[in-house]
């Protein structure tokens, strides 16, 4: 309504009196999606989010996705200031691997190379050699394979047991999962697609493995919008959070989406899969930390110095 259209107003002048630019992932709220595309932001996925905030000329980034995103924009980029809607957006690969344990798991596998996703926290990162998103997981797992290294992944198990049946790198592995993508179904994807013969299946690959199995496409959220461009199919089924939908209709808008099935499937659930984190960023908040400037992220200078290092690399490695 009117009420909205004047808070959507109200932000986008406000970014650009604060400075800001507002860098939004594939899985916040379309109303957030949409701002950042009419304001010179991006819409991305975290590896592209990395980038773009660092070679961007704003004084602030306004990152709406979850902490761990916050957080590798303060590291890569500590002159700037970094706000978040929420300071609460977790991630459950984040929480599933807490610091210590992590370092402990690191400490008992020392003739091993530590590659770790990027929905980890700065500490974490800090202890590992790679951090990698999904989008270059696989090719840099191929490359330190290729050079003999032993690997210990984390903190995906779902991603690192589907890493090691690509390339065969036989990696230690964590033991975390993603809340939304560890619930897609095998058994109800395979009903599914019976009955959508004519549909292709686009996986990420946070699913489960049997999941995975049935996919045409698996890759990160920025290659499956791709696929869904150019897969000949009329109909995608997408295992991947709903919020997705907003850049895959861009991208292919003749074509049928339809969300796999989760456990929590029912007819009364209109986006079962959706990440509850990624949903606590709104118009609301986003207004507020732009007009208070509170939630500020920090990252501690010790940490940000190893945590830089490995993130360092990924980018340098994904040129
Ligand atoms: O599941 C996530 O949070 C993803 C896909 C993050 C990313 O790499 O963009
Ligand atoms: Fe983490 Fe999964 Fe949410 Fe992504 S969708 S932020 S991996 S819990």
């Amino acid at each position: 309504g009117a009420e909205r259209d004047a808070v959507i107003q109200r932000i986008k002048t406000l970014l650009k009196e604060r400075d800001a630019v507002l860098v939004a992932h594939y899985y916040v709220h379309e109303d957030l999606q949409r701002i950042a595309e009419d304001t010179g932001g991006c819409v991305s996925d975290s590896l592209d989010m990395a980038r773009f905030g660092q070679e961007h000329p704003a004084s602030t980034l306004v990152v709406a996705g979850v902490r761990f995103m916050g957080e590798t924009a303060k590291i890569l980029s500590p002159e700037k200031t970094v706000l978040m809607p929420t300071l609460e957006a977790e991630c459950s690969l984040d929480l599933g691997c807490p610091a210590e344990a992590f370092e402990a798991f690191c400490d008992a596998h020392p003739d091993r190379t530590v590659v770790v996703y990027s929905n980890t926290s700065a500490r974490v990162k800090a202890r590992a050699d790679y951090v990698v998103t999904s989008s270059i997981a696989v090719k840099l797992v191929e490359h330190l394979k290729a050079q003999g290294q032993k690997i210990l992944w984390a903190p995906d198990r779902h991603l690192g047991h589907y890493i090691n049946e690509t390339t065969g790198a036989d990696m230690v592995l964590w033991d975390a999962t993603c809340v939304v993508h560890d619930e897609f179904r095998t058994r109800g994807l395979e009903e599914l697609k019976k009955a959508h013969p004519e549909a292709a299946v686009l996986v990420h690959p946070e699913s489960p493995a049997g999941v995975i199995a049935q996919a045409d496409a698996v890759g990160s959220t920025s290659q499956l919008i791709q696929a869904a461009r150019t897969l000949p199919h009329p109909t995608l089924i997408v295992a991947t959070d709903s919020g997705i939908f907003y850049k895959m209709r861009q991208a292919a808008p003749d074509k049928t989406f339809i969300e796999a099935p989760t456990g929590g499937h029912s007819a009364t659930c209109r986006s079962c899969a959706h990440c509850p984190w990624m949903a606590m960023n709104g118009l609301h908040n986003l207004l507020q930390v732009l007009e208070e400037g509170g939630n500020a992220v920090q990252v501690d200078p010790a940490v940000r110095e190893g945590a830089l290092r490995s993130t360092q690399r990924m980018l340098d490695f994904a040129r």
